[in-house]
């Protein structure tokens, strides 16, 4: 007999919103608030929709019993993170006209709009359909925007790798028509066929469901990161087949050890024309076994933990007519994307470095609208990376664009570690942020820099990710340097992940404030500098030198703490 579970609060909302429906249309039509309906507000997410609150005017607005200073922020699903120009011109308009002015190039290969008020929600999600790109799914308990290896000019298996995106993200999408009936048409549309959702059923998943694909050996996609990984194996030029990875994740709770984040384990090996039902019958067994009371325990990697990868394995096989190879394995090298000019499939490309994916015009730097002009003259596409940059990929007109990069200094030299770095969005808009993440990096790493500058280390690459608390949006947990915001100014630092995205970092030090991170880290670049073996990277070194303890190896590496915090815990 099965146990009777209490469903969580979120499970219930989904049970009874009519696929996704809800009271949204209703709520949008009342102007007396800025908000819409708390259950609403969780339904929302499935169309890619966050309401959310200027953190900034919080605290004067309570004073001042106003009500907070609620505006939405949209997600797009891009799968591949691939845009025509043209589309790129309409993301300029959307944010210009019905945003804060800003595109927000995520860590999941696409673009989110913030501060767009109550009344401006239907028409910027109107715009986006007209653009032909959507949201739906973009957020909430489905499977969200596929993300693949950067730039399909590279090789028939860079190509391959983003057509798989495309094919598991479609082939996984909710049916609900929902998103166009609220959004496109703004009203009910009844086409006599009855509405039901085959693979997900009435309350779609537990939780949210990340899938990725990486061609070795560039890790640009963060493939241990996600709740399923494809990894290309590539013989003749061709693409053979898949390993698959599952059960990686990033988000935790601090002081909660039930809670951590995890690499993906090693899962299958399958052929091309495999790979999208394996990824369906991934979903389905996390959709049946995942947990629905606890949604912090909801994720695919806790569903495994429970299960035991072996149990898991056989659960999915059960769902497939075709046999679930072991993995062969295969080797990285980097997470970080290739910037600047380079040439691959006879066409020239520029990776763009946007300091933590931050699109705007400051009264310095007119990066929106050198962006603007650069789409106006473009033939190629633009290709948004997991790492917040910006690839101008397929350029037929290199003088041209080369020219608008210089005329707004977009191609300026920047270190390696900078480069590399990522940081959350956190304040203001993120309703979960407990410290600051992107308007304090360029700061901190500023100040980084300078002592790896005195140590000697201006030319290396140390790769840096911040958020502003534990739930781990710029996976600072895969960090050679990450830091995890705990409360205003202040952070736990972690050290010693690999460069290559395959092992965690540990806790090295708890709670730090600026001069906090400048003192832990100063010491130990100087070391670096004196005791590294050429090519060592910081992360290994950090193990090496004895800083970090090397107890436990993959993906439970982060769990032990270093001893002298564990006395002190
Ligand atoms: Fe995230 C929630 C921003 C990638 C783990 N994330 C949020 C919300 C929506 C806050 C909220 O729930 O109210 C943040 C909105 C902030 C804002 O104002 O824009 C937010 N997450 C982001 C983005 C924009 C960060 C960025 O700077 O780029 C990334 C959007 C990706 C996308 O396009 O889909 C983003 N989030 C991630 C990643 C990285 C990844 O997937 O590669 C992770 C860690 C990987 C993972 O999923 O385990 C991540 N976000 C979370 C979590 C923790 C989930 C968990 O399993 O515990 C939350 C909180 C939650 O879901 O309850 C969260
Ligand atoms: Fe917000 Fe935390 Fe994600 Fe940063 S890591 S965007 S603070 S939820």
């Amino acid at each position: 007999m099965t146990e009777a579970i209490t469903l969580s609060k979120n499970e219930h909302i989904k049970a009874r919103s009519n696929l996704l429906r809800g009271t949204i249309r209703e709520g949008l039509a009342i102007p007396q608030t800025g908000a819409i309906d708390d259950d609403d507000t969780q339904l929302t997410k499935f169309h890619g929709i966050y309401q959310q609150d200027d953190r900034d005017l919080r605290a004067e607005r309570g004073r001042t019993r106003m009500e907070p200073a609620y505006s939405f922020m949209a997600r797009l699903r891009i799968p591949g993170g691939q845009v025509t120009g043209a589309q790129w011109l309409a993301l300029h308009e959307i944010a210009r006209q019905r945003g804060n002015n800003t595109i927000r190039l995520t860590t999941r290969e696409t673009v989110q709009f913030h501060g767009i008020i109550k009344g401006n929600l239907q028409p910027a999600i109107k715009a986006v359909s007209d653009a032909m790109l959507d949201t739906i799914a973009a957020c909430g308990d489905v499977n969200r925007n596929v993300m693949a290896t950067i730039n399909p000019h590279e090789s028939p298996a860079h190509a391959a790798a983003l057509q798989l995106a495309h094919a598991i993200s479609d082939g996984l999408l909710p049916k609900s028509r929902a998103w166009h009936e609220i959004w496109v048409e703004g009203q009910s549309v009844t086409s006599g066929e009855p509405e039901e959702e085959p693979l997900f059923g009435p309350t779609y998943l537990p939780r949210k469901f990340k899938i990725v694909v990486a061609v070795p050996p560039h890790n640009d996609v963060d493939i241990f990161a996600h709740d399923v990984g494809f990894i290309a194996h590539v013989k003749n030029g061709a693409v053979e087949g898949y390993d698959v990875t599952v059960g990686g994740g990033m988000g935790m709770t601090h002081g909660e050890p039930d809670t951590f984040p995890r690499t993906a384990d090693w899962f299958a090996f399958v052929t091309p024309d495999q790979a999208v039902a394996t990824a369906a019958a991934i979903l389905m067994a996390q959709r049946d076994h995942g947990n629905r009371a606890v949604r912090k325990n909801a994720r695919l990697k806790y569903t495994i933990e429970r299960m035991g990868l072996e149990a898991f394995r056989a659960d999915v096989q059960s769902r497939l007519d075709f046999p679930l190879l072991p993995p062969r394995g295969a080797t990285f090298t980097t997470t970080t994307d290739r910037l600047g000019w380079y040439e691959a499939g006879g066409l020239a490309h520029y990776g763009l470095w946007i300091e933590n994916g931050r699109i705007h015009d400051t009264p310095d730097r007119k990066l929106m609208t050198a962006l603007q002009a650069i789409a106006q003259i473009h033939q190629g596409s633009f290709i948004l990376t997991a790492n917040q940059n910006l690839l101008i990929a397929g350029i037929t007109n290199r003088r041209a664009i080369e020219a608008l990069l210089a005329e707004y200094s977009l191609d300026a030299p920047q270190t390696q570690t900078r480069h590399a770095a990522m940081a959350c969005v956190a304040l203001p808009t993120c309703g979960l942020a407990l410290a600051e993440s992107e308007r304090y990096m360029p700061t901190l790493l500023t100040a980084i820099e300078a002592a790896m500058a005195d140590a000697g280390l201006a030319s290396e690459k140390i790769v840096m990710r911040m958020t502003g608390c534990p739930n781990g949006c710029a996976r600072p947990y895969l960090a050679e340097i990450g830091l995890v915001g705990r409360g205003p100014g202040r952070y736990n630092l972690y050290l010693g992940a690999a460069q290559d995205g395959t092992r965690l970092n540990k806790l090295y030090r708890r709670d730090v404030d600026h001069d906090g991170i400048l003192a832990a880290l100063t010491p130990l670049l100087q070391q670096y500098a004196l005791e590294r073996l050429d090519g060592t990277s910081f992360g290994d070194w950090v193990i090496r030198a004895g800083h970090i303890q090397a107890t436990t190896a993959g993906n439970r590496f982060h769990l032990d703490l270093n001893p002298e915090l564990a006395e002190a815990a």
